[in-house]
């Protein structure tokens, strides 16, 4: 296997993580011996559990053979620093390892070039910057709230081919528009979010969770814009607080209804106001951003994220586009909603079939910027 190969399959291993290691990054590692055999692999595989280059050491000493003199590949900078578990740099000087190739430096402040110093002055060769694209592409989220403080914001929407957000049965009943496939997938990018965002519209149609289920113990902190504090105490966002945390963004100041919200165990917060009279987005993502928010997933109507668009503020987009046409439904256009938006081109972007649905997955600029 050729150099960098030996990179993409360590990135591909750390894909595997998703949804059970955010906060923390998703990182993989393979071990390669002098000959060019992979003789461990790993992956960080839960928060606050063992790092990838741990797991591939054991990996390795599991199939009874030995780590020291091989070449480490790994997707970011190893730690230095006693967190939850202790440095993976000197567990690898301990393990006697000749070099590691690693795709990026790890951009947090407890580790910022540490790992590296820590291997090169135990005489290991470092090799940085394999295949950083690829890796920075595993992590947008970390990075960006690790060197600007800002979350990261992914918007997420199912639809029909021609954009409709909602299908309803000929009772009016609102209908899936997608296949359990797709629904199962989005409960995955739930558990890997910290806050889930929705409008009050969204809330009064649905009368939603807003969970992740199953939760594997990781359900976001649930947030609903609601300048009219419309939302009620007996609504199942607020029969729920044990199973995730819930905050409204209001413009109300009733203070009997936040009184009775309050003792449901709902947290009523006054957003700020924008100029069409709302709950300022900005406002509530740097609210979201004084509280290390690091990934905010939108689930809203089109109206709500149209705004997200304009105004710039979308990092990355989930759409699920579901094998139906409802031009006649008349109800909730994106394209409507979208009307007068200047167009522009996404990055990035990946399609992946789940069931009879399709997934594109894209970000709104080039990673390295
Ligand atoms: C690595 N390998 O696989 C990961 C790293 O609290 P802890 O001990 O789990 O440390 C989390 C931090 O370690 C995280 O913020 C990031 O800087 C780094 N993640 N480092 O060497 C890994 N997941
Ligand atoms: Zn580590």
């Amino acid at each position: 296997m050729a150099y960098q190969q030996y990179m993409h399959w360590a990135i591909e291993l750390a894909k595997r993580g998703f949804g059970s290691v955010e906060p923390n990054p998703l990182v993989g590692c393979v071990i390669v011996n002098p000959e060019g055999e992979v003789v461990g692999e790993g992956w960080h595989k839960h928060f606050g559990k063992e790092h990838a280059e741990i797991n591939a050491l054991q990996d390795c000493r599991l199939k009874g053979l030995s780590p020291s003199g091989c070449s480490v590949y790994v997707t970011l900078e190893p730690c230095s620093h006693y967190g939850k578990t202790p440095p993976c740099a000197a567990a690898l000087i301990e393990a006697e390892v000749a070099e590691v190739i690693a795709a990026m430096e790890d951009p947090s402040e407890k580790v910022a070039g540490r790992g590296f110093n820590m291997l090169r002055k135990a005489g290991i060769k470092v090799e940085a910057g394999v295949c950083r694209e690829q890796a920075e592409l595993l992590n947008p989220a970390f990075i960006k709230q690790s060197r600007h403080s800002r979350p990261w914001v992914i918007l997420k929407w199912a639809q029909s081919i021609d954009g409709y957000m909602s299908e309803t049965s000929p009772e009016g009943q609102d209908l899936w528009l997608t296949s359990e496939a797709s629904r199962e997938n989005v409960h995955r990018l739930r558990r890997s979010c910290d806050y889930i965002l929705a409008g009050i519209g969204t809330v009064l149609a649905d009368d939603p969770l807003l969970t992740a289920r199953p939760s594997h113990g990781r359900s976001p902190h649930r947030i609903i814009l609601d300048s009219k504090l419309r939302i009620t105490a007996d609504m199942r966002l607020s029969q729920s607080i044990d199973a995730a945390p819930l905050t409204i963004f209001t413009l109300s100041e009733d203070q009997e209804k936040i009184q009775t919200l309050t003792d449901c165990g709902v947290n009523v917060v006054q957003a700020q106001r924008d100029e069409n009279g709302r709950c300022s987005i900005r406002g509530v993502l740097d609210k979201l951003a004084a509280k290390n928010a690091q990934r905010v997933m939108v689930e809203a109507g089109p109206e709500l994220l149209t705004e997200f668009i304009r105004c710039g503020l979308a990092d990355e987009l989930w759409i699920y586009t579901a094998p139906k046409m409802l031009c006649s439904a008349g109800k909730d256009s994106l394209p409507k909603a979208m009307a007068g938006l200047p167009g522009s081109g996404l990055y990035h972007s990946q399609f992946t079939p789940f069931g009879e649905d399709i997934r594109l997955t894209a970000l709104t600029r080039p990673v390295s910027e």
